[in-house]
């Protein structure tokens, strides 16, 4: 039988749910999930292999009105994911109001190919508000296949996945099938490091860090790593700190311990505070950092 391969791209406001829904169609958690928007900041591939087909996902950062320049880096990420798209999946949730989100249907709508619009999180609704919201997004977008999703529970997940494949072009691998993603395993630290910042420290703080990995080395045991947690300005270095040191500690504990998971052997992890003032704002910078 002739193999099929294809990018099946994830686009959709902030929290919708996107990173869940990659997550759930691998099987695997590769990407960080929460509950604050803006969690994903880059375009992330994760890869679906089977014996005939290759499914190629990418998870995006969710759309905004940039309001600094990583913003722009962060919708120039989703708008290369409309490029090379082979289906196109625009994720939206329960409730939300399609006068209201202009930005992804302009984008859903300049995209010529296969697309399928999914409702998700319906498992937070009833009936009436699933049938009203299937009907209002049809009318939104005529042109895609509606689907209601709960990709936190698996709702239309698997038939999802089956549809998905079924659609994707004769084409030869585009990854080794035994790759699950682009990214490196550095990578996937800094962003589980990310995650429980996202979860630790409240207002501007987390959107204000960025996680470099300077170290990984993985033996039989024990894996080393040593990371930079770059803040714009010395105060927030102060709040990241913390008094007598105890919030970095809790955040270094709570990292290990999800880095532990995923690499399979203990874990010393080394966290180091610095200051590059304003690297959020700045093209070289951003660059450095890898956007
Ligand atoms: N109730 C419910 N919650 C969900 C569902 N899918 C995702 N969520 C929750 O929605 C929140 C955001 O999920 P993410 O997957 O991080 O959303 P995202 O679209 O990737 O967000 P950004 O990366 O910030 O754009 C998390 O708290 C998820 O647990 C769902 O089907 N039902
Ligand atoms: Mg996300």
């Amino acid at each position: 039988m002739a193999h099929k391969a294809g990018y099946v791209n994830i686009i959709g406001e902030p929290n919708v749910g996107k990173s869940t829904l990659l997550n759930a169609l691998l099987g695997q958690k590769l990407v960080i999930v929460n509950p604050k928007a803006q969690t994903t900041r880059h375009r992330i591939l994760g890869i679906l292999n089977g014996d005939d087909h290759q499914l190629v996902l990418s998870d995006t950062p969710g759309i905004l009105d940039p309001q600094y320049r990583m913003h722009e880096r962060m919708m120039e990420a989703v708008d290369e994911a409309l490029l090379d798209a082979d289906v196109l999946v625009v994720l939206v949730e329960l409730g939300q109001r399609s006068e209201r989100s202009e930005n992804v249907l302009s984008r859903a709508r300049r995209f010529k190919g296969p697309k399928v619009l999914l409702v998700n999180k319906v498992d937070a609704g009833n009936d009436d508000d699933i049938l009203d919201a299937l009907e209002h997004w049809s009318a939104a977008l005529p042109e895609a296949k509606v689907v209601p999703l709960s990709a936190l529970h698996g709702l239309n997940v698997q038939e999802l996945k089956a549809y998905l494949i079924e659609r994707l072009p004769e084409h030869p691998p585009y990854f080794p099938k035994d790759d699950l993603s682009d990214r490196n395993m550095r990578f996937f630290v800094s962003e589980m490091i990310r995650e429980k910042i996202l979860t630790f420290y409240k207002q501007e703080i987390p959107y204000s860090t960025q996680v470099v990995v300077n170290s990984f080395e993985e033996g039989e045991a024990l894996t080393k790593i040593q990371a930079d947690l770059i803040m714009m300005r010395e105060s927030q270095k102060g709040i990241m700190i913390g008094e007598g040191g105890k919030a970095l500690r809790k955040l270094g504990t709570e990292a290990r311990a999800a880095i532990e998971r995923f690499v399979g052997t203990k874990v010393f992890l080394d966290l180091k505070v610095k200051v590059d003032p304003e690297w959020r704002e700045d093209a070289d910078k951003l660059k450095k950092y890898g956007y």
